[in-house]
Parts: structure tokens; C-alpha cells; sequence
């Protein structure tokens, strides 16, 4: 680890890079290996792989516990978890989504025939804008998805009142707000349902993974036949069907790092109170908040880059990435520009003028059990070296 000072010392300039590993957004958080080891002993000992096995019925049990709600139905990924609790919700037709998402919020809609209709977002908090899906509802709208963007919740109460009154169906892709709450309740708890990733580059992984969580008790019935082909007992199929099962392995990663996560959040906590220490004096650029009174897993270490800064969000990431920190740009550049949705809504960047501006300002910073201040103290002083902050 180099110390950067001057221009000269970048790595675009030439220089070594600051770091001989690359730095990820998104390197997997792993909790005691010797538990996971016994686990994998016990899942070969009892050669029960997959299918509402024991360590996917505790995992289970284990997430709605935390999360204080009546079903966790857990699945092989949040992708395939979003497209079952939008089919076992009925959704249909139109279904309002913000465009400043990962992709696979969009592409759950769109691969079962169903139109996503990309409404703007707030851009003081990133999150779907109550008024912008309003102004998008049609005859043919059924639903609204939001997404507690960074794990800040999306505003809960103004979309609820919306799906009310127009009869809507509500959920909420939550992939980045597992243990995090919204006024005191934690998120899993809103909505019809919330469906939440377990993906290797979440604060909390299963290797691969996700699940449903609701308190609807005919939804989660329905959402288990689906998971498992419609089978309803042996030989008896009584509903369309998928497979989204979790397999143990899946379970035990989750079960193992179950028990790390307050460990997890305490690092990922520390790393951003660091960061925002040595980048507060820095012009032009500012960390997001995390509202101190709520729960958050402070996975999403969130710099934007404002238009008058002295570099631009580009210029940054390049300099951050040539020194191996794979600094991110999400969700550069909005799922109304990637295809098919861009062929589709060739006009949709009309009414998502706050959409641009969000996701042409953004950069993610590495987190993790893999960083520490000494790490961070690098990161922005390439940071302050691009600006001239120096
Ligand atoms: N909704 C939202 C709002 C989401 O953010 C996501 C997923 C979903 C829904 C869908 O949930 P899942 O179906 O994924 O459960 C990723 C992830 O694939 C995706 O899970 C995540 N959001 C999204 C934000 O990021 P990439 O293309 O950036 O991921 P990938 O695999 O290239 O990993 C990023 C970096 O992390 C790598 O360059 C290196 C590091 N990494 C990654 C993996 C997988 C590691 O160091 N080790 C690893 O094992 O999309």
C-alpha cells in the first residue's frame, strides 16, 4: 500500500497502483468456517441436499425470527424470488418500478410478460418518488414495487396510501435492506411482502440466495407450491410451478453468517464512520446519511459527486480503479437505458430527469470485513489528489 500525495503519485499518471489486490464493492463477508465445515459434514452424513431440507427449515425460521414476521419463504436467489412473489401476487398488465434499481427488479416484470413502468426517484433519498408513480398509473396498472435503495426504506406509508386507493398490489424488492428498519419496524414487515438477496456480494450472503418474507399467510402457502414445481404432496401437483428451491450448502452459508451478521454491520459501520471522517473537508462530494435512530447494515458506502465538483464522477472512478479500487457506478446508467428497456421506452429519460442526475452522480466505495481505515485513509486521499483537495 502506497501513500498517495500528489498527481504524479496515480497510477493513471503511470505510478504504481496504490493497492496490489484489487479493493471490490461487494467482496463476500464469510463467518466461522469451521461451522460452516461441520454443517457441510452433516449435509453429506444425512445426504440430504435439497428440498425443504433441516438447515433450509431452520434458515428459514431463523430470517422471520429476525425479522419478526410470520413467513420467510427462502429461495435459490432474490431474482427468482422477486418473479415468484409477483406471479403468486397476480400482477399483471403495468407495474410501476423505479428505474434506479439493479436490473433484476425491472427484468422480473419484463420475463413474464409484464410491463415495467419506470417512475422517477427523490433525489434527496434515491428512493421511488410517491408522487412520480402517480403520475404513472394507468388502466392498466396492478402493482407497485419499491426498493429500499442502500437500505433506506422507500416511503412506505405514501405508496401504501397510493396502492389502497387505487387498488394496487404492493411489494417491495429489499435486496439491500435485510436488518434494516423504518421507524423502529424492521424492513420485512411492509408491502403484501418484501423480497430480500442473499447474494455473495450482499453484507449478508448464502453463497447465492434470497427469500420472500410476509405475513400474509395464503401468500407464503402459495409461494412454497410455486418455489417447488407445484407439488403439493408426493406425485401431487396442484399449482404452476417453478424451481426456486435454496439447497443446504445455501442454508448452512446462511446459518454461519446468521451468527456473524452483528459482527458484520459493527465493521461495515466502523468503515463508514472512517470514511466519512476523512472525506468531510472534501468539496464537491458527499457520503449519504444513514438515519442514527433507524437500523441499517451500512453495506452501501455512497459518495455524489456534485456538478460543480472540480473532477467529474467519471474522472474519479478511473482514477480509483487504476489504483485497484473497483470503485462501482450504481446503477450507472438507469435500467431505462439498458436494453430491452431502452428499445421499448425510447423516450422514458423525459420523466426520469432526477434518474440522470442520481445515476450520473453516484460512487460505491469498497466495505466489508476486507476493508479497514488504513485501506480507507488511501482511498481518499486518491480521491482528494483528483479533486485538488490536496
Ligand atoms: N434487486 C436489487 C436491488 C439488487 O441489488 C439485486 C442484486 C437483486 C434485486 C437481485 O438479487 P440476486 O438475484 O442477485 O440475489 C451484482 C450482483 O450479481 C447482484 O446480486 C447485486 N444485486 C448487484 C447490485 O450486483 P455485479 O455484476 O456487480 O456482481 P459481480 O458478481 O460481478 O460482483 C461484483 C464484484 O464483487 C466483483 O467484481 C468482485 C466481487 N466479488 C463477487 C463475487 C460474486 C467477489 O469478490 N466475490 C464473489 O464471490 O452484480
Amino acid at each position: 500500500m502506497k501513500t498517495i500525495r500528489t498527481r504524479a503519485d496515480l497510477a493513471v499518471n503511470g505510478a504504481a497502483p496504490a493497492f496490489e489486490e484489487l479493493l471490490h464493492v461487494g467482496r463476500p463477508n464469510i463467518g466461522d468456517r469451521e461451522a460452516f465445515l461441520r454443517y457441510a459434514n452433516d449435509i453429506f452424513d444425512r445426504r440430504w441436499l435439497s428440498n425443504d431440507g433441516p438447515l433450509l427449515q431452520e434458515f428459514e425460521a431463523r430470517i422471520a425470527a429476525h425479522l419478526g414476521v410470520r413467513h420467510c419463504v427462502a429461495m435459490c436467489n432474490g431474482t427468482i424470488a422477486l418473479e415468484i412473489a409477483i406471479r403468486a401476487m397476480g400482477l399483471q398488465g403495468e407495474v410501476i418500478v423505479p428505474s434506479y434499481t439493479f436490473v433484476a427488479t425491472a427484468h422480473a416484470l419484463q420475463w413474464q410478460g409484464i410491463t415495467p413502468v419506470f417512475a422517477d426517484v427523490d433525489p434527496a433519498t434515491h428512493n421511488i418518488s410517491p408522487e412520480a408513480v402517480r403520475r404513472m398509473i394507468t388502466p392498466r396498472t396492478t402493482g407497485i414495487i419499491g426498493v429500499h435503495l442502500w437500505g433506506r426504506a422507500a416511503p412506505v406509508e405514501e405508496l401504501q396510501a397510493i396502492a389502497d386507493e387505487h387498488k394496487l398490489g404492493l411489494l417491495y424488492d429489499a435486496a439491500h435492506a435485510f436488518s434494516c428498519t423504518h421507524q423502529g419496524k424492521m424492513i420485512g414487515n411492509f408491502g403484501a411482502c418484501e423480497v430480500l438477496s442473499f447474494h455473495a456480494t450482499k453484507f449478508f450472503n448464502s453463497f447465492e440466495g434470497g427469500a420472500v418474507v410476509t405475513n400474509d399467510d395464503a401468500l407464503a402457502d402459495r409461494m412454497r407450491l410455486m418455489r417447488n414445481f407445484g407439488f403439493s404432496g408426493l406425485d401431487q401437483v396442484s399449482h404452476p410451478g417453478t424451481n426456486g428451491k435454496m439447497i443446504e450448502i445455501a442454508a448452512a452459508m446462511g446459518l454461519v453468517n446468521l451468527d456473524a451478521i452483528d459482527e458484520v454491520i459493527a465493521a461495515n459501520r466502523a468503515n463508514y464512520d472512517c470514511y466519512r471522517a476523512v472525506l468531510a473537508d472534501l468539496p464537491g462530494v458527499r457520503l449519504i446519511d444513514y438515519d442514527a435512530g433507524e437500523r441499517n447494515n451500512y453495506q452501501y458506502v455512497i459518495l455524489e459527486v456534485a456538478p460543480d465538483c472540480a473532477a467529474g464522477r467519471d474522472e474519479i472512478v478511473t482514477a480509483l480503479r487504476a489504483e485497484n479500487i473497483m470503485a462501482r457506478r450504481y446503477f450507472w446508467p438507469g435500467c431505462h437505458k439498458m436494453e430491452p428497456y431502452r428499445s421499448l421506452f425510447p423516450h422514458a429519460r423525459l420523466v426520469l430527469p432526477d434518474t440522470e442526475r442520481v445515476a450520473a452522480s453516484v460512487i460505491v466505495l469498497p466495505t466489508g470485513q476486507t476493508m479497514d481505515a488504513d485501506k480507507i485513509a488511501v482511498v481518499a486521499q486518491v480521491i482528494r489528489t483528483v479533486i485538488g483537495g490536496a
